[in-house]
């Protein structure tokens, strides 16, 4: 593919799109299976309505080699077995960094390289960086949508899977009026 030329992207609306804008996706309760803790209450939300969990809008700039891609990613607020809702998450095949940027509400990055977990605050105006080597999951742990603009290496990939094996670390949960970080283990 040649590089494309020259253009620029504007936030729309709330921020929630970009413009132009490229592919969509929606990932829905169901599309989530094996990553929360409790799964009994997992397959209640799928059986209760099946929620859209998040949604990514991405620029016309294409996942290859060179060029870099950006997208918009909207997890709405909720949480099931008492974790915070969150993106699937996923390591780089090929390992590359990442960067998000808080646009709305109030999130965390979770960070995970097999050994050690890390979690960053990202609101409004915050960047978080991910090094290469290190998988990432985004968790809205507040009571209105969390969304993030991620910038991300055309040639970097998506490794699911990795992180069904390897799990994350930690867990976010909602606790009284705040996030508790419980080792991944826990149920
Ligand atoms: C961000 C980027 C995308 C990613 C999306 C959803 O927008 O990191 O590359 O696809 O979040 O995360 P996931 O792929 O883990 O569902
Ligand atoms: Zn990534």
């Amino acid at each position: 593919t040649p590089p494309l030329q020259p253009f620029a992207i504007r936030f729309g609306a709330d921020n929630a799109t970009l413009e132009p804008q490229g592919p969509t996706l929606q990932r829905r309760m169901s599309d989530l299976e094996g990553l929360f803790a409790d799964r009994r209450a997992w397959e209640q939300a799928v059986a209760d309505g099946d929620p859209v969990v998040y949604t990514v809008v991405s620029s016309p700039v294409p996942e290859t080699a060179r060029e870099l891609p950006q997208s918009i990613t909207t997890i709405f607020p909720g949480d099931t077995g008492g974790e915070f809702w969150m993106t699937k998450g996923h390591q780089h095949p090929d390992p590359q960094g990442e960067i998000y940027l808080g646009l709305e509400g109030h999130g965390g990055l979770l960070l995970f390289d097999g050994e050690r977990a890390e979690w960053l605050d990202i609101s409004p105006g915050v960047i978080g960086y991910i090094p290469p080597g290190w998988a990432h999951r985004s968790v809205n742990v507040g009571d209105e949508p969390y969304r993030f603009l991620a910038v991300y290496p055309g040639s970097a990939g998506h490794d699911y899977g990795w992180v069904l094996t390897h799990g994350m670390g930690l867990r976010a949960r909602r606790s009284a009026d705040r996030v508790e970080l419980v080792p991944f283990g826990t149920p």
